[in-house]
């Protein structure tokens, strides 16, 4: 591509939710045999449903619109009002959810200070507190794998197990937020199901690296299902001839998982581009998958988005200083090269 062609090109590192469906996919959509999944009619929804279950290693799955609503529906099922969940202090959940687990579920957020969004088994021992008629019971703790505010970082199997470990021994249900779950698998060739095993509830999305419009799925025990289906009822997400959109899902769960490696080499390369560039602050070793935050030495993160924006490259502040940009499918390795090159042409003129 010549920079002529580049200066057309949109690179939006923004988020990996940005993708857009491909041809095949929408072929795909528009062959699907759909019904009224209200009425459990809808054959794709089925088959995704069931495709996902198996692999995550559950008894069965749920469908819904978004990763928010399967993480709510996940802790509206696991807890009543007045409950405590406990989480690392820069969960997804816990900051990109508008508040939902207090407004729906009466649920109240206690958070652990996590490193890159993963805490230890020590930090939920500490939490811990007896029964006492002062304290809310202690009823779900949540953990996100891959960790959004984290950097992508991905939890090492051993510690998960043990933190779903000592929930257990304390009568304290676990849900995983694995929006990006796909992307730990990949990474490090250890199956959905391993990371998924000792949770009684998963989230997955296929709206962001998979590369579909729209859809998340829930996953557990049979029960877990029946109980989240009727919330998912509750919550307005009980969806009608969805197939439709359930055969984007299907398209990229089958097509898109494995190209997830090209992404986090592509993200690498952006890590290791931005190293050079003075005025940034990046530890490379730390880009374990698709995410690539970085600090700005001077320059304000909101500034450099616009300057960025107008020339093509678009990027997400998330503090003053602070930028994230993900990699997905709709990002080419040339794209990292121009948006290296924009990023340093940039910060020398602010
Ligand atoms: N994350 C979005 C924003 O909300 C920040 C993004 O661009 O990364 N869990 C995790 C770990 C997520 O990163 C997200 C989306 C969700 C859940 C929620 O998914 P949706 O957007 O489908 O509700």
């Amino acid at each position: 591509m010549d920079t002529e062609d580049m200066n057309k090109r949109i690179v939006d590192l923004r988020s990996d939710t940005i993708t857009q469906p491909t041809p095949a996919m929408r072929q795909a959509m528009a062959e699907a045999q759909v019904g009224d999944d209200v009425f459990g009619d809808d054959p794709t929804v089925r088959e995704l449903e069931d495709a996902t279950a198996d692999l995550l290693g559950k008894e069965a799955a749920l469908f819904v619109p978004s990763g928010t609503m399967a993480n709510q529906l996940a802790i509206r099922c696991h807890t009543q009002p007045g409950d405590e969940i406990l989480l690392d202090a820069n969960a997804h959940v816990y900051w990109y959810e508008a508040g939902a687990s207090a407004a729906l579920s009466g649920a109240i957020c206690r958070v652990l200070p996590g490193q890159r969004g993963i805490f230890s088994v020590e930090d939920v021992r500490a939490a811990l507190r007896p029964v006492d008629v002062h304290f809310p019971p202690t009823r779900l703790i949540c953990a996100e794998n891959t960790h959004n505010r984290g950097g992508g970082a991905i939890w090492p199997i051993e510690q998960l197990r043990q933190v779903c470990q000592v929930a257990q021994e304390a009568g304290i249900a676990t849900h995983l937020d694995g929006a990006r779950l796909w992307n730990a698998s990949i990474a490090t060739g250890i199956a959905e199901s391993e990371y998924a095993r000792d949770f009684d509830s998963v989230s997955v999305c296929f709206s962001k690296g998979l590369g579909a419009p729209i859809g998340s799925v829930l996953a557990g025990s049979q029960a877990f299902v029946t109980r989240a289906r009727r919330f998912r009822k509750q919550f307005g997400g009980g969806m009608r001839q969805v197939g439709i959109i359930a055969a984007a899902a299907l398209y990229g769960l089958k097509h898109h998982r494995q190209r997830l490696a090209e992404d986090h080499v592509n993200a690498k390369q952006l890590a290791i581009g931005l190293s050079k560039v003075p005025g940034i602050r990046i530890q490379c070793e730390e880009v374990e998958t698709n995410m690539v935050y970085f600090d700005l030495e001077t320059v304000s993160a909101s500034r450099l988005a616009e300057c960025l924006h107008e020339k093509n490259v678009r990027v997400l502040p998330v503090a003053d200083q602070r930028i994230r940009a993900v990699t997905s499918l709709a990002v080419e390795s040339e794209d990292i090269r121009y948006a290296v090159e924009v990023i340093g042409e940039t910060i020398a003129t602010l």
